[in-house]
Formats: structure tokens, sequence, C-alpha cells
């Protein structure tokens, strides 16, 4: 099984990244994303499903109109593995894609 990041690689990783921090009270990375509707949100929600199915990799997230927050673990592994960062890294391209 993938191991979870000590704490240096994990921030090393983070800067690697645009937008991405430490979660609030939970063992994992978020991304808070505001767009200009919910047309253009939820196109970058299906953008980034369809990537997390291809990958078998899933985030924890919720929707609010144009609001999307992204929270990125690896439940078996119990905290934040390089599938989170190679994750968050595709969905850097993908807001990237919608002007984020
Ligand atoms: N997504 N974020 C995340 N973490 C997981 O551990 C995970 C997942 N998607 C599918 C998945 N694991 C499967 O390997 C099984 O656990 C169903």
């Amino acid at each position: 099984m993938t191991q979870p990041l000590d704490v240096d690689e994990r921030r090393a990783a983070l800067e690697t990244l645009s937008g991405w921090q430490e979660a609030d009270g939970r063992d994992a990375i978020e991304r808070r994303f505001r767009f200009a509707d919910f047309v253009e949100a939820f196109s970058f929600i299906s953008a980034v499903a369809l990537e997390a199915e291809r990958r078998d990799h899933h985030p924890d997230w919720s929707n609010v109109y144009n609001r999307v927050s992204i929270a990125l673990s690896t439940h078996d592994a119990g905290g934040v593995t390089e599938k989170d960062i190679a994750l968050a890294r595709a969905i850097d391209k993908a807001a990237a894609r919608f002007g984020q």
C-alpha cells in the first residue's frame, strides 16, 4: 500500500502545487475554488470526477453554487500520499482550463 508522506515530504509537495494547503482539523490537503457560476463549477467537477475515476482515487468535496472545495487524502493509507499529490496536480491542470 502507498505510505503517507511525512511532514517534510508533504510540505515540499505542497510547494509544487497551486493554492493547496493543509486542511483544517483533518489529515488532508485542500483547495477552494470559485467559478463564474454553477455551470462552470459543475463542468470543473465533471472533469475532476472523470480524472478521479480514471485513477481510482477520489476527492472529498463539496459544492455550493459557484464554489467548490476539494480535500484529498488516501483513505486506505490514513493520510496524504503521492496519489493525492498526483491528483492535486491533475486538478490544478483542470482548474487552469477554467481560468483558475
Ligand atoms: N480514493 N481518496 C481515496 N482514497 C482511497 O483510499 C481510495 C479512493 N478511491 C478508491 C479506493 N480507495 C479503492 O482502492 C478502494 O478502497 C475501494
